[in-house]
């Protein structure tokens, strides 16, 4: 799709490890900039539903299919490729993005399985030239904080040593451009912080501020 100056909508990403608040917080900004007159949208990915990739990334997720690592690394990316001409398209209108999990999490989950050959240069090819999210808000939570969470759910990454290496792959993928907050904070206080950010960021991007690839 062709590049376009001019307003356009905020793309916000959120990531980190499951049970991390993520999906608490995203919903949270998501009301606030809408109460502020933003347009906006929640995405998720995986997209389970619309999607050629997601019946198959759904039964992968909930164990009841294996899959080769690659095989399946390669369909959580082509899951955000599929989605990605809709993506450019909503921002384009002018609609802001809220958006639960990306290329980060497709490198860290896969990285975290610590094969040989799917080291983290090899899981970020397949998603360069994906659109670029204007604001990363990274939700950390230790090795502690998490353990002491309510507990996970049945699906098949939700396991306290494997989240742990899913936490070390993040924070080898951190950029200094990423708002890191520490989601061992009141869920107040959290989304605070991710509102005054996001505002920013909102206001660029209406000011015409480019799409990164
Ligand atoms: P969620 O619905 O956001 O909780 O994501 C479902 C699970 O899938 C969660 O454990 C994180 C994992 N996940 C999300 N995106 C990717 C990806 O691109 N690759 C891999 N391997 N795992 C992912
Ligand atoms: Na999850
Ligand atoms: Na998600």
């Amino acid at each position: 799709m062709q590049q376009q100056q001019g307003p356009r909508g905020a793309f916000i990403l959120f990531e980190g490890v499951d049970r991390c608040g993520k999906s608490t917080q995203t919903s949270l900004l998501a009301k606030a900039l809408q109460s502020k007159g933003v347009a906006v949208e929640s995405w998720n990915f995986p997209d389970r539903k619309n999607t050629v990739t997601g019946h198959a990334i759904n039964e992968y997720l909930a164990g009841k299919q294996d899959h080769n690592d690659r095989a399946i690394h390669l369909l959580f990316s082509a899951n955000r490729w599929e989605k990605s001409d809709a993506l450019l398209r909503a921002l384009h209108s002018g609609t802001s993005l809220v958006v639960d999990r990306y290329a980060y999490s497709g490198v860290a989950y896969s990285a975290a399985k610590a094969l040989p050959g799917m080291d983290a240069a090899w899981c970020k090819a397949p998603d360069a030239g994906l659109p670029a999210p204007d604001l990363v808000v990274y939700l950390e939570l230790d090795n502690a904080a998490a353990a002491a969470r309510a507990g996970f759910g049945g699906e098949r990454y939700e396991k306290a040593e494997f989240q742990d290496r899913v936490r070390a792959a993040f924070q080898q993928l951190k950029e200094p451009s990423w708002l890191v907050v520490d989601a061992s904070q009141s869920v107040e206080q959290i989304h605070e912080q991710i509102l005054a950010e996001a505002l920013q960021v909102v206001r660029r991007c209406k000011e015409g501020q480019p799409i990164q690839q």
